[in-house]
């Protein structure tokens, strides 16, 4: 280490350690220099990829100086940390976001076009890094964005997946996926720490022994091990000094070898077994709101969790502080109930390993963990199957049988003998098998739950972990509504709007306090100020329309209404209502006088998303759209009037073209089931429109926007229920309009109906059970008060600037901050100043 070197070797160091030079000179130099070292090529073979490998190399340089900086500062201070720990990190391409926050930009763009090139060329050879599954991984990158802008001290822990969520390919109409095979180049994003490394075990025996202290402890032994090993992933913050870092872990077989097998000339079971802890971090589990109780996973659900510990532990350890004092040091978010297994691991390793005694360890644990929640979706919740876990983790299940049992003896005594109220509140579900109820364990082995939006937030508490508010009290349970950075969601996505919004405000100190957005509230009125803003929409219509163009061969009127709902594709999102209304939509036309078809308000449906490749139901509905598609598109006689298209493969890159394009945007889901929704704010954040459920964050941006600038219907959540029982018992009601659309696909006009069967039949004979028949008549009504509202252009420009402007309060910097102040209890730490 550095305090070993003598006085002559430090002043060396120090002689070399200069900072990068941003000058467009330097910045070539660097470039040119990396595509001869790091790449072995030259000006005779340099292409788009290599080059933009080069130039992501050198803006590599320039962020791991910041980062090099920061943690030597960190480790000098030694300050409280946090750690965010993550199954999913949907972060994106990097180097454009690199670029600006770094404000080097202009320098290198200018630079790149010197040697040849253009940098909006080698953006787009960036392999998205898509290690998540839709806005629960998504979230995860935009709070580190932001924990890194604010300087707080925190890292992410994550799976460093060699395939990420699949590529979804669309052929015949159906959804196809192949696999992203993201890391066949150069990931110049990552820093692999061959260092670091952590030895993780499954299955095996628990037995008594010794401890030092001549204290019987009990102790996990045998089994098989893998080798975790880190790979830091950089995170740059909005214009400090400071760098953040999402260390993700990769399996590798352990260094041994089974000589064993491989005496008894068994050479190709000793490989097979290395092959198979490599496996463990190969692919994200591609489901989004749904369970699938697979070994595989709980695997890496511990695996993850086991190495993020181990490596906390190591940190702290170096400090030399008490155990006692870990929770004043460590903070740790586990995001969902994925990281769960931690509670029982760190209970696990103060008791058996560092020899604490049980309530000692237990304080240490519950003041440390703080639990998300982003779900009441029952197929979500994670259930863990006890003889799955006693055979893959035998002495974690000891542990949360104890964890339970101290727990019910608790609630027993202080709270409540009621036997319903116990075996209702148990972390063990009395099925047959037993099952782990995961978010239980999240929840006793938390000091702070918290929901994702208000109405959430307020339905667990009423609902989920009802006897839990109870009998701790309703302090534990929180809300932080969401938010999303608007460094990519605006700053980097919008360059056109961003332009516009500083120019009016005069500074673009907005990036980084949204809530100076307001400032454009004066300007709503202003006719100029319209005509520029709705310009503005217009460039960024037309960037998507040529997009379509390309990509699609489908050509889109720019100047039509653009209407896109983009999401995971699930039952309870409803673009199954969607698609239904937009055939309605396409009978109305089909149906009217050339006179009448004139004076309507052309629209372009934009859908995109993918299903979950076991999810039958929401495949249908990707079949639907594109059937529909077919019909629609190529009926000359409703004269462009309406447009559909399902854009293939939606991912992070693509949003950033799709969000800014739209007028009006789709938050569609049934009443109580979006915990929040996120690409609602990113939307509406870039002067969309909504057209929304009273549901999630809907309801939140109603409030800060104002209710004049938002487009909500549908039943409210609490009257779901009863409308469920009583179509359970009275049957359904489906009123003439959605007859008509459903009489339409049966009819065979959009391909063989068989086709669609299943998918009706969750309509008639399946009870309905997301309402859309309930909704459906609402909906159509609001589609036409949007339309009436878009052919009064002035009417509908103010909208647009009050939507920019009342969304301050949905940065990810205000969640983060709420997050720092309320559950970590953390302060930032800035570095270089
Ligand atoms: N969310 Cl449980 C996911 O994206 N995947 C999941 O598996 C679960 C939740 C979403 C949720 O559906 C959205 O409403 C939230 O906005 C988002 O998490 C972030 O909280």
């Amino acid at each position: 280490t550095r305090e070993e070197l003598d006085e002559k070797a430090k002043s060396n160091w120090k002689k070399h350690m200069l900072p990068e030079k941003n000058d467009t000179d330097s910045i070539e130099q660097d470039i040119v220099h990396h595509t001869i070292t790091t790449l072995c090529r030259g000006v005779y073979n340099i292409d788009k990829l290599a080059m933009y490998q080069a130039t992501a190399h050198s803006v590599r340089d320039r962020l791991l100086e910041d980062w090099n900086c920061t943690q030597e500062a960190l480790h000098k201070e030694n300050p409280k940390r946090c750690y965010y720990m993550s199954m999913e990190f949907l972060i994106g391409r990097a180097l454009d976001n690199a670029l600006n926050c770094l404000k080097v930009k202009k320098n290198y763009k200018e630079s790149v076009n010197n040697l040849g090139f253009s940098l909006e060329d080698l953006l787009v050879e960036e392999k998205d890094a898509a290690l998540g599954n839709g806005g629960l991984g998504r979230l995860a990158a935009c709070y580190m964005d932001s924990t890194a802008t604010l300087d707080y001290p925190t890292w992410g822990y994550g799976l460093r997946y060699q395939y990420g969520i699949f590529k979804q390919i669309i052929k015949d109409g159906y959804q196809n996926e192949m696999p992203d095979y993201w890391l066949n180049f150069d990931n110049p994003w990552e820093f692999p720490r061959t260092d670091i490394r952590y030895e993780v075990r499954f299955h095996g025996y628990v037995a008594t022994k010794m401890n030092e202290k001549g204290e019987s402890r009990m102790s996990w032994e045998g089994g098989d091990k893998v080798q975790a090993m880190a790979y830091d992933v950089p995170i740059p913050g909005f214009d400090t000094k400071g760098c953040g870092n999402i260390r993700l872990w990769s399996s590798k077989p352990l260094n041994t070898f089974d000589f064993d097998s491989f005496n008894a000339g068994d050479y190709e079971r000793s490989v097979s077994e290395q092959t198979n802890a490599q496996n463990l971090t190969s692919v994200l589990y591609p489901n989004d709101n749904h369970l699938v109780g697979k070994e595989l996973r709980l695997k890496q659900e511990y695996f993850f969790v086991s190495a993020s510990l181990q490596d906390i532990i190591h940190r702290f350890k170096r400090a030399k502080c008490p155990w006692k004092d870990f929770p004043d040091k460590v903070a740790v978010q586990m995001n969902d109930t994925h990281p769960t297994l931690a509670v029982p691991e760190l209970q696990r390793i103060l008791v058996d390993v560092e020899g604490l005694e049980w309530d000692d360890a237990w304080d240490i644990v519950t003041r440390t963990f703080a639990f998300t929640n982003h779900t009441v979706l029952p197929e979500a919740l994670e259930c863990w199957s006890v003889p799955m876990m006693e055979k893959i983790l035998p002495r974690h299940m000891q542990i949360i049988y104890d964890i339970n049992l101290f727990f019910l003896q608790k609630v027993e005594r202080d709270f409540s003998p009621d036997r319903e109220l116990l075996k209702r509140i148990s972390i063990i579900e009395e099925t047959s098998p037993q099952q782990v109820r995961m978010a239980y364990l999240a929840v006793v082995g938390s000091h702070t739950v918290n929901g994702v939006a208000a109405l959430h937030s307020d339905l667990i508490r009423k609902n989920l972990f009802n006897d839990f508010v109870k009998y701790y009290g309703p302090e534990k349970f929180i809300n932080i509504t969401n938010g999303i950075t608007p460094r990519r969601w605006l700053y980097q996505s919008n360059p056109a709007l961003r332009d516009l919004i500083t120019k009016t405000l005069g500074s673009e100190d907005w990036a980084t306090h949204l809530d100076l957005l307001q400032g454009l509230k004066k300007y709503a009125d202003d006719a100029a100020f319209q005509d520029a803003w709705a310009d503005v929409k217009l460039q960024n219509k037309k960037r998507l329309a040529d997009w379509i163009k390309t990509n699609m061969n489908i050509t889109v009127n720019p100047h039509a209404l653009f209407d896109i709902q983009v999401k995971r594709i699930h039952e309870y999102k409803r673009q199954f209502m969607n698609i239904l209304s937009v055939i309605y939509r396409y009978k109305s036309l089909k149906k009217m006088s050339a006179e009448d078809l004139e004076q309507q308000v052309p629209r372009v449906v934009i859908f995109g998303g993918k299903a979950a490749p076991g999810y039958y139901i929401a495949k249908l509905v990707i079949k639907l759209i594109n059937s529909a598609a077919d019909v629609i598109n190529n009926d000359v006689s409703i004269k462009d009037m309406l447009k559909v298209v399902f854009i293939p493969d939606y991912n992070v890159s693509l949003a950033e073209i799709i969000v800014p394009a739209s007028d009006i945007s789709q938050h569609i889901s049934t009443a109580g089931t979006e915990a929040s929704g996120t690409s609602n704010m990113k939307f509406v954040l870039n002067g969309g429109l909504i057209l929304g459920t009273v549901d999630g964050a809907n309801i939140e941006i109603c409030e800060q926007i104002g209710k004049e600038n938002i487009f909500m219907f549908g039943v409210l959540a609490d009257a779901v229920d009863d409308i469920r029982h009583n179509q359970k018992y009275h049957g359904l009601f489906i009123d003439a309009s959605l007859q008509v659309v459903i009489d339409a696909i049966q009819g065979g006009e959009f391909g063989d109906p068989s086709v669609f069967g299943p998918l009706i039949n969750t309509l008639t004979y399946g009870g309905d059970y997301y309402l859309i028949s309930t909704d459906f008549k609402s909906y159509l009504q609001e589609h036409t008060v949007v339309d009436d509202t878009f052919r009064d252009r002035a009417v509908w420009n103010k909208k647009s600037i009050m939507c920019t402007a009342g969304m301050g309060f949905f940065s990810s910097d205000r969640a983060v901050r709420t997050y720092a102040e309320k559950i970590w209890k953390l302060k930032p730490f800035k570095v270089g100043v």
